[in-house]
């Protein structure tokens, strides 16, 4: 992730003169902070596509290489907040009708210091030359390009069975625990590493897409999903002699989410993710990835009804006890139930929540589905009984659970509980509207934790700790630590414990991200993120003492991020 300067007071005053000026930022715009730009302005792979081009004869000129240069970096730092075709997604549209009206010098200060509304300022961070700035400013005045489709031809295409089931082992044929086997996304090196929890040890490296995002396990253990940023999903065999890639293929040119069904009747039977671009999901079988369904989500907006053409499909969740995925539609703020028996007539249950949906989890009793609307600063709770919506519930800003943490509250009973990005609470939400109703889809209370840019939170039914990253937190030192509170005792502060330093590394970011519990709930594992070409580890902490046991350095260990212990993933522990 790359690191974008503080904006100087004076700089922010220029924009937010300029801002009212022009009046882009209207009055409901809120502050946003600095992780959330560091945590949306993330790369997109789209820029190397090829795209269909309208020439705006109003526009200020380019040349092909110009706008080829000037898509490049749309893609790499702005189309996370503008949207693929600019029509504004948690960033403001940027489509010729408002930036011919703006005019070149206008948004070349806008591009260079930034705006109170959240646009970073890439000019006096360092991150674009006057240069670049002027190339943008011309460019965001072009018609936008479109990336192409990404249909089922394009998909068969990609499709690659590299082990036919029929050629795959009838039985497990390793040695390995695999219920506390932990996949570890190698951000940088489009990998992941398969690591074993007892001993430490790298049991494999695995070539995956581009930029893992996640990993998640089919309903009997047996199969490992693994979805790329460049969309391209691998599946893994745990039961061969050494567990690797049996199947690949490519749902579209950028996504994030993959899930696996895990109804009974159903179990491995079928894989699904959802995509950034194309705005769509596909539905495939579990053991070959081959396409069967596939999805558009673009249509109407939940609050004002207005078309959106590219809602990016984010979580993608299955319920144990019933053939539905939870589909989660970002931009347009639908969750969609997705009926997974009869694809030729396929039965989906629309429920309009709130925009810019994100990630999410279950609660204790996998009842209900909670699920961030960021940028509305909402949870969304979907009783999947009832397959409707049970609560929209407001909490801090920029609310990001990661799949949350459920315990029992010494004095509300059961809870689910997020943090947030944009500030430093932690939101423990009443989950048993039978036994507490009184507490039941509200926050019955907000914890502390030691700053802005949380990403994610763990505990363990059989533990009493509930741990807090802060890895986007602008502070190094509170980057680099974990903050740890008792659940017996949430009027007790919390406990800081210094990672980063316990990992004994050089030079680097030392990110402290993600912590995740093996099978035993009795350790808990941390990324120390750096930069692709330091040292990164994973540091292990024993959940009872909370003192070191044990660091695991490699080489191979390049850009760790997301770990998922296999029985937690597969049985939704968390
Ligand atoms: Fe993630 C989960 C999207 C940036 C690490 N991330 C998710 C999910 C979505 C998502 C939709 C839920 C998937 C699911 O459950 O089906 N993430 C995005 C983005 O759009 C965003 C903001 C910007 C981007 O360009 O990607 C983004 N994410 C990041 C990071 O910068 C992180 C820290 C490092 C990285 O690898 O890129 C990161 N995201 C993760 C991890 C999970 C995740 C580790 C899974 C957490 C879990 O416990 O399930």
């Amino acid at each position: 992730m790359r690191r974008i300067a503080r904006i100087s007071p004076v700089a922010w005053m220029v924009a937010a003169a300029l801002a009212a000026a022009t009046g882009t930022v209207s009055a409901q715009d809120k502050k946003v902070t600095e992780p959330e730009i560091r945590y949306q302005a993330g790369s997109s792979p789209l820029g190397k596509e090829e795209m269909h081009q309208n020439i705006n004869p109003k526009a200020p000129p380019m040349t092909k290489a110009e706008f080829d240069q000037g898509r490049q970096i749309y893609f790499q730092r702005c189309a996370g907040c503008h949207g693929v075709l600019r029509k504004g997604a948690t960033g403001k549209p940027l489509t010729p009708d408002v930036t011919l009206a703006r005019g070149s010098e206008i948004l070349k200060t806008f591009i260079k210091y930034g705006s109170p509304a959240g646009m970073p300022n890439w000019g006096t961070s360092g991150e674009m030359t006057d240069a670049e700035i002027d190339l943008m400013a011309r460019y965001i005045q072009q018609e936008p390009p479109t990336p192409p489709e990404f249909g089922m031809a394009d998909m068969k295409k990609t499709w690659n069975v590299i082990v036919p089931p029929e050629k795959r082992p009838k039985k497990k044929m390793n040695k390995l625990d695999l219920d506390n086997l932990f996949s570890v996304t190698l951000r940088d090196t489009g990998e992941i590493a398969l690591i074993d929890g007892a001993s430490k040890k790298i049991v494999n490296i695995v070539k995956t897409g581009y930029a893992v995002h996640i990993s998640r396990v089919s309903a009997s253990g047996r199969y490992l999903y693994v979805i790329g940023r460049d969309a391209k999903i691998n599946l893994i065999d745990l039961w061969m002699e050494q567990p690797d890639n049996v199947a690949e293929i490519r749902v579209g040119l950028e996504a994030r989410s993959v899930e696996t069904s895990k109804d009974k009747k159903y179990a491995d039977k079928l894989a699904i993710a959802g995509s950034y671009w194309p705005p769509q999901y596909v539905i495939m079988k579990g053991d070959t990835l081959e396409p069967l369904k596939i999805q558009a989500t673009r249509g109407m907006t939940v609050d004002t009804q207005e078309f959106h053409p590219e809602p990016r499909v984010a979580s993608i969740v299955a319920l144990h006890d019933k053939p539905q995925f939870i589909v989660n539609v970002k931009e347009t703020g639908k969750i969609m139930l997705v009926d997974y028996r009869d694809l030729k007539n396929l039965k989906t249950t629309e429920i309009g929540a709130a925009r810019f949906l994100h990630d999410g989890g279950w609660d204790a009793s996998k009842r209900y589905f909670l699920v961030a609307a960021n940028e509305s600063n909402k949870i969304a709770v979907v009783d999947t009984k009832e397959d409707k919506l049970a609560a929209l519930v407001d909490v801090g800003r920029i609310p990001h659970p990661g799949r949350g943490a459920n315990f029992k509250d010494p004095k509300f009973g059961p809870v689910w509980a997020t943090g947030h990005l944009g500030d430093e609470t932690i939101a423990l939400i009443g989950t048993d509207p039978k036994g507490h109703p009184k507490s039941a889809r509200k926050v019955v209370r907000s914890l502390k934790a030691q700053g802005g840019g949380n990403l994610f939170i763990k505990t363990h039914p059989k533990s009493a700790n509930l741990w807090v990253d802060t890895p986007l937190n602008p502070d190094a030192k509170i980057a680099q630590s974990i903050a740890v509170f008792d659940i017996k005792n949430l009027d007790k502060p919390f406990e800081v414990l210094p990672i980063a330093e316990w990992a004994q590394l050089g030079e680097g970011a030392k990110r402290i991200t993600q912590p995740e519990y093996n099978k035993a709930g009795d350790e808990v594992w941390f990324s120390v993120w750096s930069a692709k070409n330091q040292q990164s580890a994973i540091v292990v902490v024993d959940d009872k003492t909370r003192k070191l046991k044990a660091v695991i350095k490699d080489p191979k260990l390049i850009t760790p991020t997301g770990k998922f212990n296999v029985y937690n993933t597969q049985h939704d522990v968390y």
